[in-house]
């Protein structure tokens, strides 16, 4: 199994989930900006729709999208306990999160990394994000993690919030986010991935 991936972006998700479920796996950089693989191929013959992730299966298959990458790898792993099992209220209540996570933060950022945005557009955005935070503050403010144990839902919402302190937002309104990403930080996968990624502090 192979995770196409580029430093920090979302995939980062992915490449948490692989280590905190245990799996043996080898990682490809991408880069973005010429779709080129770091083995010198076009990553759009990968991947036509030119954005990572991408997990390639030993048979040459790949599967894209966040949300699908990270159930599949939890449901493969499920002594991971990284997700509820598939028909459950509870397995609900964690796509609900993934599709959250997904629509309402990760995909706001998306002006914020383009340089041609316009301030009051770019101020539009950061106005949406806040109410976000706002609302994972009030699930945080009294779980350690968002769905109860970590889950593959920590996993992405640690990897986008990771974001807002590069698009400069005063974290310091949002103590408990902090508190929350001092604590996915810490666990030793995580670390793990992030220095793999070349992120560590
Ligand atoms: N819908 C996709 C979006 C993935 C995405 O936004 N990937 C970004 C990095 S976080 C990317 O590779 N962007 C490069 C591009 O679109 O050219 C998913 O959830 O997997």
């Amino acid at each position: 199994m192979k995770l196409y991936y580029s430093p920090g972006a979302c995939s980062l998700a992915a490449h948490i989930i692989l280590r905190e479920a245990g799996y043996s796996f080898d990682l490809e950089k991408v880069d973005l900006a010429t779709k080129t693989t770091a083995g010198g191929h076009d990553f759009t013959a990968l991947n036509p729709k030119g954005y990572v992730p991408v997990l390639q299966f030993d048979d040459g298959q790949v599967l894209t999208e966040n949300i699908a990458i990270d159930e599949y790898l939890a449901d493969h792993k499920p002594e991971s306990g990284l997700a509820p099992i598939a028909g459950t209220l509870e397995r609900y209540r964690l796509v609900e999160w993934l599709a959250f996570i997904s629509t309402e933060i990760h995909k706001q950022f998306g002006p914020l990394f383009k340089p041609d945005t316009p301030d009051a557009t770019r101020q539009a955005q950061k106005d949406v994000l806040a109410k976000r935070f706002d609302y994972v503050v009030g699930q945080l403010a009294n779980h350690q993690y968002l769905t109860g144990d970590f889950s593959v839902a920590d996993a992405y919402l640690f990897t986008v919030l990771r974001w807002a302190v590069m698009m400069k937002f005063d974290m310091k309104r949002w103590p408990v986010i902090e508190t929350y990403m001092t604590r996915v930080a810490a666990r030793p996968q995580v670390r793990a991935a992030l220095e793999a990624e070349g992120l560590a502090a």
